[in-house]
């Protein structure tokens, strides 16, 4: 075995970040969705040195974020070299820039939930220690003009339960979503004057669906009234949750098991509390994407120059 699965390795409290106990008796670990092994691949040597993991919905915006981390961090690819994924399946992609592993996380909790059980414990058999993790997302406001920032302080369900309850051998695991509250406010500090977006520290709404789910009135099935869809965000909006989306909760509760410092970044595409429809031409949707990631690089810049 390449990578040590005896020697688990650690958070910055020094104990294990991936703590099933089975993963010590196991010979070799297939790392299914990314392609990779603890027998066939050198983890400790690929993934040894990362710090930050920076993680977004599509391939395609992490592959756009990893290739401005390379000029944020100056990093300069030897001549014909090229970024590449490093996942041998199309499920999730995955970059490396230096200290930086960015990776993709699909839609919605269960798709969220497998990327980081493989990361977790790819980066456990790399002895990676301090680590911090991002989410840089979109998602959708309330009462915030399209285009700004979340930062997200506490990630809550439906009820407005900071838990998130994963189902297990027919019961409910319950666990916190609360995130790092001086890192959210770091990152809240990464704003600058010449930014042309407003970023803000709020309660972040978790859901298993984008419409109904999020109280949506353009969804193929709908059973509730407009009246009730508002007083259900004016709900939200006056207990704190200024955003809605579909990651956060599993992504906090995961961070919160491992014992790894985390935040949740996103940008807004619409003001729920005016509208259900996405309408905002495809190329400013663009530029708003690339908010959470000049903001995290900020950090990650910061941070990385600090040492
Ligand atoms: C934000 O956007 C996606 C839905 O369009 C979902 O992944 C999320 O959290
Ligand atoms: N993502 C969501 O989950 N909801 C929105 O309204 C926009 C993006």
């Amino acid at each position: 075995m390449e990578a040590s699965q005896e020697g688990m390795a650690n958070n910055s409290s020094g104990s294990a970040m991936a703590t099933n106990p089975h993963l010590l008796q196991m010979e070799e670990d297939v790392l299914y969705h990314f392609g990779l092994s603890t027998k066939k691949n050198n983890l400790q040597a690929m993934f040894g040195e990362v710090k930050f993991v920076c993680t977004g919905g599509s391939s395609a915006r992490m592959e756009v974020f990893a290739k401005f981390m390379l000029e944020e961090l100056h990093m300069h690819l030897p001549a014909g070299m090229a970024l590449c994924n490093i996942c041998s399946t199309d499920r999730y992609a995955m970059y490396k820039v230096g200290p930086v592993l960015v990776v993709s996380h699909g839609m919605g909790m269960p798709s969220i939930s497998i990327m980081l059980h493989e990361v977790i414990k790819l980066l456990e058999y790399a002895q990676c220690k301090d680590l911090t993790f991002f989410r840089i997302g979109t998602c959708g406001g309330l009462g915030l003009k399209p285009g700004s920032v979340v930062v997200t302080e506490t990630a809550v369900d439906y009820k407005f339960e900071p838990v998130f309850e994963l189902q297990a051998l027919g019961k409910i695991i319950s666990t916190p979503t609360n995130l790092n509250k001086d890192l959210a406010q770091d990152l809240l500090s990464c704003s600058d004057q010449s930014d042309e977006f407003d970023i803000v520290v709020g309660n972040t709404m978790c859901t298993n669906d984008f419409y109904e789910g999020q109280g949506r009135l353009d969804g193929a099935f709908c059973d509730y009234t407009e009246q009730d869809k508002m007083n259900y965000l004016h709900e939200l909006y006056n207990v704190g949750i200024r955003n809605i989306e579909m990651e956060s909760l599993c992504f906090a509760s995961m961070m919160n098991r491992a014992g790894i410092k985390a935040g949740v970044v996103c940008v807004t595409i619409l003001d729920r509390l005016k509208g259900d429809q996405v309408v905002t031409p495809k190329e400013e949707l663009r530029r708003w994407e690339e908010r959470p990631q000049t903001v995290v690089a900020r950090y990650i810049k910061g941070t990385f120059e600090k040492k």
